[in-house]
């Protein structure tokens, strides 16, 4: 049985945070969607076409993930697909409340699909997309933050 697992997120914009998610669950299952949703309770610097093309070309040369784009509840979009587990990153405590909501409702919807969280790399305990974004609002320098076309999207951003 193929293991396939989903990562979701808003991606708002991907981060190296993000990437070590997601270069660490692909070693772990057999393929690895990252699935960006459009969180309504956001509002977006980049559009959703923007984030998967960024994600896309971050991830190019990592066979077994693929990027897609979804609508509406995440348990529906896993079950459409077959997948076996969703995995989420874990920064602080401060992620833990949010995170055990989410995933106890998921639960309730599906009992079947686990959720699996991974513990952040010490590096990046402190990322976030939004730091990310205030940082670039401010024209300091992100290439210690998020890979080079992420960057230089950032600048086109915030300099047109
Ligand atoms: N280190 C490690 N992990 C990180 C880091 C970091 N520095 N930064 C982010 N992450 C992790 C996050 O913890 C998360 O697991 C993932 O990366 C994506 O993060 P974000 O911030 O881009 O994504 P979120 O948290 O905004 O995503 C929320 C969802 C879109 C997944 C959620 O809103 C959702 O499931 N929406 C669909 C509707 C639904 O089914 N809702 C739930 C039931 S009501």
């Amino acid at each position: 049985m193929t293991r396939l697992a989903i990562c979701p997120g808003s991606f708002d914009p991907i981060t190296y945070g993000h990437l070590d998610i997601i270069q660490r669950g692909a070693k772990v299952f057999d393929h690895l969607i990252v699935a960006v949703f459009n969180n309504q309770s956001k509002s977006p610097l980049f559009d959703v076409e923007e984030r998967l093309a960024l994600i896309k070309e971050v991830t190019k040369d990592m066979d077994n993930v693929s990027v897609d784009s979804c609508e509406g509840l995440l348990m529906e979009y896993a079950e459409e697909k077959n997948a076996q587990a969703i995995i989420r990153g874990l920064r602080a405590v401060s992620d833990f409340e949010y995170e055990m909501q989410i995933t106890s409702m998921n639960r309730k919807l599906n009992e079947e699909i686990e959720t699996f969280f991974m513990m952040t790399n010490n590096q990046y305990s402190f990322l976030s997309s939004s730091i990310v974004k205030e940082v670039a609002r401010h024209k300091a320098d992100t290439s210690d933050l998020v890979p080079p076309a992420v960057e230089k999207a950032l600048e086109e951003k915030f300099n047109s």
